[in-house]
């Protein structure tokens, strides 16, 4: 198969989008359609979402397309040693080993991910090219870093100093050495996207649970519940606690409320009490989700009150939003 000829097979009709977008609403609701030509929005998990939204605006504002802007977003976080749950400087697993979750999907359906990654920077862009440049959707481990190396990624060292010395510390506290479950140590990107020609795209990159056995992978790289997206309804993407998100296929799920008429919001809500019957422990856990219909609406909700995001529109700029919580 040629390099490309899965993804033109794949390739959309042109969206026909009438309508859209959103207010400058900083609350957790969604905003009312207006009734011109599409006009771009993004929105993305936790604080660290603001500077991720900037740079995926700044394409959006050009007129570049959805899917640039999914990417060059997330690669913000993914290279700030500052956020200790993305990419570099992300805590490591058990053993010490900084590994990468991530995933990329346009709303035509095209997809690509990478799973257990070790010494690259930017998982999203390897993603990226197992989407455009491969037959599959996802390549994990040590083959994903064989995949990343042969497409010109340098290994880089991720594991920085200050996640290194946390991670000594956990193992003298820890002598069971088994992974925490708390709200505390899992902030993943996941960042949704809508432009101007009404193409939708979602990418999520993240370091997974701090300390989890070697080898584990999360929701974030799983098409369906780290994140979803389709051109005809929308997107979604999840954050937390990922083994809860997988038992309820979340992304997918969020879309899919949305496709059968519930807001964004309503859609997250609807989602989070799924995830709370699948996960009797839910009190122990976080998930959140964010969602954006593709009239540009926006909305979240959680199980614990400790969740933000983070949504840039044209009217409003970008705000950081306090979704309503379960708890
Ligand atoms: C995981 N869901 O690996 C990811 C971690 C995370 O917000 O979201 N964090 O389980």
């Amino acid at each position: 198969m040629s390099p490309h000829s899965r993804r033109t097979f794949l390739k959309r009709t042109p969206a026909t989008l009438a309508a859209v977008t959103a207010t400058s609403s900083c609350q957790a609701q969604d905003n009312p359609p207006a009734t011109e030509a599409v006009r771009p929005v993004v929105i993305s998990t936790w604080r660290h979402g603001l500077a991720a939204n900037d740079a995926a605006w700044k394409i959006l504002d050009a007129g570049g397309s959805a899917l640039d802007a999914a990417e060059a977003g997330v690669r913000i976080t993914e290279a700030d040693p500052e956020v200790r749950t993305v990419g570099l400087g992300g805590r490591p697993d058990r053993d010490g080993i900084v590994t990468l979750d991530a995933a990329i999907m346009d709303g035509g359906g095209d997809c690509g991910s990478v799973a257990a990654l070790e010494d690259i920077l930017h998982p999203i862009s390897v993603a990226r090219r197992v989407m455009e440049d491969t037959p599959h959707v996802m390549i994990v481990g040590d083959g994903a870093r064989q995949f990343a190396i042969s497409q010109g990624f340098e290994p880089t060292e991720l594991l920085i100093d200050a996640s290194r010395l946390d991670w000594e510390e956990w193992k003298k506290n820890n002598p069971d050495y088994r992974p925490p479950i708390n709200v505390e140590n899992h902030d993943t990107i996941g960042l949704l996207t809508l432009d101007k020609n009404g193409n939708i795209a979602a990418a999520c990159t993240t370091s997974g649970a701090a300390y989890k056995y070697h080898g584990r992978v999360g929701d974030s790289p799983l098409i369906g519940a780290g994140l979803y997206a389709d051109d005809q309804v929308g997107a979604a993407t999840a954050t937390g606690w990922g083994e809860a998100v997988i038992r309820a296929c979340g992304s997918f799920l969020v879309v899919e409320l949305m496709r059968q008429g519930h807001s964004p919001t309503e859609a997250c809500r609807l989602a989070v009490e799924r995830v709370i019957e699948k996960n009797p422990d839910y009190r122990e856990i976080q998930v959140g989700f964010i969602a954006l219909d593709k009239q540009g609406n926006t909305g979240g909700y959680c199980i614990h009150p400790d969740f933000d995001y983070a949504v840039y529109t044209p009217d409003g700029g970008n705000q950081l939003v306090v979704p309503d919580s379960k708890l």
